[in-house]
């Protein structure tokens, strides 16, 4: 039996507005934060969609995870937004990296349900201090399968993949929690616009429902750590990179940012400053990256 992590909270040098974030989040497991990304790289977001879906026809948009990430400078150039980390490190300090992000684009009438879990059951960290920003690229609301959580289950055991159960055709995920597990009324929906983000802890239980709706339900999830934290699976794990502060020599070997490249990426806005970026950001943490430089 795995314990509750430590709260993640660093107090330190905050705002009131700040301290409002951290204290809803470290009460209620969840929070959402309003507008943080603009229009135009919203709407890029979702042209990304379509292009992964192009290139990868197999594949229903529910499933676009982050094994497609490595090479694609715009799934990393949009995980590492400024802004992004600027909310990221009030939650887990200094030291950013990633180790995950996955589209779960729910198309009108057809999208999937994302049935009960705590994250943390899947994932292969240690120790299990990560957080998982859910940013919306479209409204997100109860008729297209908006995010539900139950607060204050962030305090719950972790459960480990094993006490999951299997989960239908209708559902997004193999195994999850037994449904039987959740009392549907203490749930809230995470109703969110475009540019908005949730944020919620590795405990805390969420799910989704099907897409009832004519509308797309697009949403992006991505999981930062701090960089100490260890990835313990997949080495060199196909979305480990790191963003701000010191590198750890800790093994997790993480990948270079990509330059713009046609062949993996669609082209986006910034790109000419996206490649600047990763020259510096690749010549500062070079001895901790996966082909070491
Ligand atoms: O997109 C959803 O509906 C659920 C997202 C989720 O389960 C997660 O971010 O861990």
């Amino acid at each position: 039996m795995r314990t509750a992590p430590k709260p993640m909270m660093e107090k330190r040098r905050m705002t009131d507005s700040q301290l409002n974030l951290a204290e809803s989040y470290e009460q209620n497991g969840y929070v959402v934060v309003r507008e943080v990304l603009d229009a135009d790289l919203v709407a890029e977001g979702r042209d990304h969609i379509e292009w992964l879906l192009q290139k990868n026809p197999q594949l229903r948009p529910e499933q676009l995870g982050h094994h497609l990430m490595t090479q694609d400078a715009f799934w990393v150039r949009l995980v590492s937004d400024e802004r992004l980390l600027d909310v990221a490190e009030q939650f887990l300090g200094p030291d950013l990296g990633l180790f995950a992000s996955h589209y779960i684009a729910k198309p009108p009438l057809t999208g999937k349900a994302v049935p009960w879990h705590q994250d943390g059951s899947y994932w292969p960290l240690d120790p299990m201090r990560v957080i998982t920003f859910w940013l919306a690229l479209d409204r997100s609301d109860e008729k297209n399968g908006c995010m539900k959580v139950i607060p204050r289950t962030q305090h719950k055991r972790l459960m480990s993949k094993d006490e999951y159960v299997d989960q239908g055709e209708e559902s997004a995920f193999a195994v999850a929690m037994d449904p039987s597990m959740i009392d549907e009324s203490e749930a809230v929906n995470l109703i969110l616009e475009p540019g908005d983000i949730s944020i919620h802890h590795p405990n805390v239980f969420h799910g989704s429902h099907t897409n009832t709706s004519p509308r797309w339900r697009r949403g992006l999830t991505i999981r930062y750590i701090p960089s100490s934290t260890r990835i313990t699976r997949e080495a060199p794990h196909p979305a480990a990179f790191i963003f701000r502060g010191q590198g750890f020599a800790n093994g997790n070997g993480w990948n270079p940012l990509p330059a713009f490249n046609a062949e993996t990426s669609i082209p986006f806005a910034d790109q000419v400053a996206w490649d600047e970026k990763c020259a510096i950001q690749n010549a500062k943490y070079g001895k901790f990256l996966v082909q070491p430089v």
